[in-house]
Parts: structure tokens; C-alpha cells; sequence
């Protein structure tokens, strides 16, 4: 009976610090963070090259591939940031530790890329839209790369 009293209080212990504990504690260890947000990059990433490639003639516009870029997109852009852990600046990743020190601006260079990236779901159904919304979508990727990310 003690025994049961002892785990059931530990058990409590454990589910209060579950939510207690912010992302971190979804990735058992940083390496996991770091692929975890890389492929999230890698997969938007993608889909840009897709939409990029129809904006520049390269491929022929197809409105419901570019949709389906570009809500891809949009979905990637909401991932990497919960990876975006403590102490992981380095190994293999490019994220420069001014960015994990800088939160905020961080979050609002995140925050502006979520915008755009809503924003390009509208635009993907017609080519002159998406060709709009390509410059300012790509601007939001430079934006945080240019501050945060190694070249
Ligand atoms: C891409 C890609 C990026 C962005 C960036 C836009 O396709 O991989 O990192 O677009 O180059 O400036």
C-alpha cells in the first residue's frame, strides 16, 4: 500500500512536470531537435523550389500542384520553431546561437514568415498572384537567414 501511495505521488510529480516543461522535452535529445526542424526546412524547401519554378516559367502553372505547395508550405513554416531548443547551435546544424539568445526577434521574423507563407496559399491559385507573392514570401526566408542562419 505504500508502495502504491509512493508511485501514484511520483506518477503526479511526473505529469506536473510533463506540463510544466515547454518543447524541449518533446525531443529526447537536441540532435533530435535539429533533424527534426531540418526536415521540416527541407520538405519547405521543396515545395518553394516547386512554386519558384512555376513562377519563372520553368515548369507550367498548375493551380492545384501550387495550392498544394503552397499549404505544404504553410504547414512547414508552423514546425521548426518548437526544436528550436536550448543548446542547439550547434553540431549539425546551421543556426547561429544569436538566434536561440534573441528569442524575440526570432519569433517575429518566424512570425512574418507564417505570415507570407498564409498568404501564398490565397495566391497559388492563379500564376500572376503566385508571382506576386513569391518576392515577398522569399523575402521572409532571407530575412531570418541573413540574421540567424550560418551563410
Ligand atoms: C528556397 C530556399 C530558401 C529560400 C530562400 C529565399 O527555395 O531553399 O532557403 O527559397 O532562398 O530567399
Amino acid at each position: 500500500m505504500k508502495k502504491l501511495a509512493i508511485s501514484l505521488v511520483g506518477a503526479a510529480v511526473a505529469a506536473g512536470a510533463l506540463y510544466a516543461i515547454p518543447a524541449a522535452a518533446q525531443f529526447a535529445k537536441v540532435e533530435d531537435a535539429i533533424k527534426y526542424r531540418k526536415a521540416s526546412f527541407t520538405v519547405m524547401a521543396n515545395h518553394v523550389g516547386r512554386l519558384s519554378a512555376m513562377a519563372k516559367g520553368e515548369r507550367p502553372f498548375d493551380a492545384a500542384a501550387a495550392q498544394n505547395s503552397a499549404k505544404i508550405i504553410d504547414l512547414a513554416s508552423h514546425l521548426p520553431w518548437e526544436a528550436m531548443v536550448p543548446n542547439s547551435a550547434s553540431g549539425d546544424t546551421r543556426l547561429k546561437p544569436e538566434a536561440l539568445a534573441n528569442a524575440a526577434e526570432f519569433k517575429q521574423l518566424g512570425d512574418k514568415l507564417q505570415a507570407e507563407t498564409a498568404k501564398l496559399v490565397t495566391a497559388s491559385a492563379s500564376l500572376d498572384t503566385l508571382k506576386a507573392q513569391m518576392g515577398p514570401t522569399g523575402g521572409a526566408c532571407k530575412g531570418c537567414h541573413d540574421k540567424f542562419r550560418k551563410d
